[in-house]
């Protein structure tokens, strides 16, 4: 079983941005894939059930230098 979180990225402007927050998304224990689109600065990533909590990846984004909100 999986579950889904979906955040708002902002301060991404180029491809390599896109790369860094997913990576770091997909370094967290438990995440299984991470997706942004760079458009809509939305990151739909899916991590193992229980594995994750919202805060957790929130500060994994953080802490790449940008900024990030759960979507409700
Ligand atoms: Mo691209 Mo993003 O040159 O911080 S990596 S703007």
């Amino acid at each position: 079983p999986v579950s889904e979180f979906d955040l708002n990225v902002q301060g991404m402007t180029c491809a390599s941005c896109v790369g860094r927050v997913e990576r770091a998304l997909k370094q967290v224990p438990g995440v299984i894939e991470a997706e942004v689109n760079l458009a809509t600065e939305r990151t739909r990533v899916t991590a193992a059930r229980g594995a994750v909590s919202v805060d957790q990846l929130v500060a994994a984004v953080q802490n790449t230098g940008y900024e990030a909100s759960p979507v409700e």
